[in-house]
C-alpha cells in the first residue's frame, strides 16, 4: 500500500476521543415533566397563540427575573431586534460591531439603514467605545452593542456617549441572559435590550426572543408591532407584522426558567473546568471577562497563538473535529468580510483589532449540557496535541 493510503487508512480505524460529539451550546433540557405538565395544560385549553396565557406569565416572570418593567416577547431573537428597530423607527446610519452574529446587519440592510462597522477591544472582544465617537455623525440614529461572550459591553461609556449625541443605546443581550452588570441583571440598561432564546442560548424557549425596556410608550408599540398592528378585534393603529411567541414556546421558556438557578450553577462548574485545565496549556487563551462574578459563563472562547501551540486555529478546529470535538468559529469572518457587506459604497472598513481576533478564535463546547469530566478529558486531549505541535 501506498504509504499515505496506508497512513489514512490507519487515521481512519483510530476511535475519536469521544464516542458521542460535543457541540457548541447544545440545548438545555432538563425540566422535562416542568414543560410537559405545561404542555397538557395548553392542549386542555386549546388555546395556542396569539398572546395566550403562557406568554403572558412568561412575560412577566422574566421582567421580574430580570428586574425590568417590560418584557415584551417575540417569535426570535432577529424578529424582537426588527420589533425595536422599527419601533425606534432608526434611519441613517447605526453604528454596531462587526464581531457579532450577522442577524442585525442584515435587518439594518433590509430596512435600507446602513451598518456601520465598529471595531472592537482586542481584549474583551466588546464594542470600542472610541470607535463608534469617531463614527457618529449626523446621519448616525442609534448604537447597537453586543454583550458578547455573555458579559456586559461597556455600558456607561456607551450610555453617555449616546447621550451626548442624543440617539438610543440598544444591546443585543443575545449572548447574555444570567450575566450582571455593577450586580444588577443585563436586560435594564439602554433604551433597551434584545435577547434571543434560540434553543442554542444558556436560557431557550425552543426558538424565541424578546425586548426588555423600561418604557412604557416602547413596550406598548412593540407589541402593536408583534401582532400586525392590531390593538382591538378589527382595529388596526399601525404597520406591524407577525412576531408573536406561541404558547408551546412559552412553555418551554417556563419549564427553564424553574431551573435556571441549576442551569446556571452547572454552567460555572464547566466554565472553571476549562479555566483550570486551560491553564497550563501554552498558546491556548480562554478569553477572560472584564469581572468574571459578571459573566453567565456560558461561551467558552479561545484565542490560538499559532507559534506556541504549534498549529493555526483553523488546523485546531479540523483536528478537534476528527476527534467529535464539533468546536466553532464565532464569528468568522467578521460581518463587514461577509459577501453581502465587503463591497459597496460607503463598505471600507479597517477594523484590525476584529481581523486579529476572528481569525485566531474558537469556541468551544460549553454549557449545563456538559460534565467537569468531558471537559478534562478535553484539555487532557488539547494538551497532548500541543506537545506533539509545539515548536
Ligand atoms: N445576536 C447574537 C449575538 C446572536 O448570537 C444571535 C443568534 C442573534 C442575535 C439572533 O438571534 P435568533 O434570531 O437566532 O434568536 C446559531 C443559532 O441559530 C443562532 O441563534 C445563534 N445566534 C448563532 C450564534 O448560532 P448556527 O448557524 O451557528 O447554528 P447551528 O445549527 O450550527 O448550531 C450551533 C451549535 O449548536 C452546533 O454545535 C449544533 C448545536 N445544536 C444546534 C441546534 C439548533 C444542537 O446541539 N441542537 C440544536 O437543536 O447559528
Amino acid at each position: 500500500m501506498h504509504d499515505s493510503n496506508k497512513d489514512e487508512a490507519e487515521k481512519s480505524q483510530v476511535a475519536p476521543a469521544f464516542d458521542e460529539p460535543l457541540y457548541v451550546n447544545r440545548p438545555v433540557a432538563v425540566n422535562k415533566p416542568g414543560f410537559l405538565s405545561r404542555f397538557d395544560k395548553i392542549w386542555d385549553a386549546h388555546w395556542f397563540t396569539n398572546d395566550g396565557p403562557m406568554v403572558q406569565e412568561l412575560e412577566q416572570a422574566l421582567a421580574d427575573y430580570l428586574g425590568v418593567k417590560h418584557c415584551v416577547l417575540a417569535s426570535n431573537g432577529t424578529a424582537a431586534m426588527g420589533l425595536l428597530i422599527d419601533a425606534l423607527e432608526l434611519g441613517g446610519e447605526v453604528i454596531l460591531p462587526a464581531f457579532t452574529f450577522v442577524s442585525t446587519a442584515h435587518l439594518l440592510t433590509l430596512r435600507k439603514v446602513m451598518p456601520v462597522f465598529a471595531d472592537i477591544c482586542p481584549n474583551g472582544h466588546d464594542l470600542s467605545v472610541e470607535h463608534c465617537r469617531a463614527l457618529i455623525t449626523d446621519r448616525t440614529s442609534a448604537i447597537i452593542a453586543t454583550h458578547i461572550w455573555g458579559r456586559p459591553a461597556q455600558i456607561q461609556d456607551l450610555q453617555a456617549l449616546c447621550d451626548k449625541a442624543g440617539i438610543p443605546l440598544i444591546f443585543d443581550a443575545a449572548h447574555a441572559f444570567g450575566a450582571r452588570s455593577g450586580g444588577q441583571m443585563l436586560g435594564r440598561f439602554g433604551r433597551a435590550e434584545v435577547f434571543s432564546f434560540h434553543a442554542t442560548k444558556l436560557f431557550h424557549t425552543f426558538e424565541g426572543g424578546a425586548v426588555t425596556t423600561p418604557d412604557d410608550s416602547l413596550a406598548d408599540r412593540l407589541r402593536k408591532f408583534r401582532n400586525f398592528g392590531f390593538t382591538e378585534y378589527d382595529q388596526v393603529d399601525c404597520i406591524g407584522t407577525n412576531a408573536k411567541m406561541s404558547e408551546v414556546h412559552a412553555a418551554m421558556g417556563l419549564a427553564n426558567l424553574e431551573t435556571i438557578d441549576e442551569i446556571l450553577a452547572q454552567t460555572k462548574n464547566v466554565y472553571d473546568a476549562y479555566d483550570d485545565g486551560l491553564r497550563s496549556i501554552k498558546g491556548l487563551e480562554l478569553v477572560g471577562p472584564r469581572a468574571k462574578a459578571e459573566t453567565n459563563h456560558y461561551y467558552i472562547p479561545v484565542l490560538v497563538d499559532e507559534a506556541k501551540f504549534g498549529m493555526t486555529r483553523d488546523e485546531l478546529v479540523a483536528r478537534l473535529h476528527e476527534q467529535n470535538v464539533l468546536v466553532r468559529r464565532y464569528f468568522y469572518p467578521g460581518t463587514h468580510q461577509l459577501a453581502p457587506y465587503k463591497t459597496g459604497e460607503g463598505h471600507e472598513h479597517r477594523l484590525p483589532a476584529t481581523d486579529q481576533v476572528s481569525s485566531r478564535i474558537v469556541v468551544f463546547p460549553g454549557g449545563a449540557s456538559l460534565t467537569v469530566p468531558d471537559v478534562s478529558r478535553l484539555c487532557e486531549l488539547l494538551e497532548r496535541m500541543q506537545s506533539h505541535n509545539a515548536p
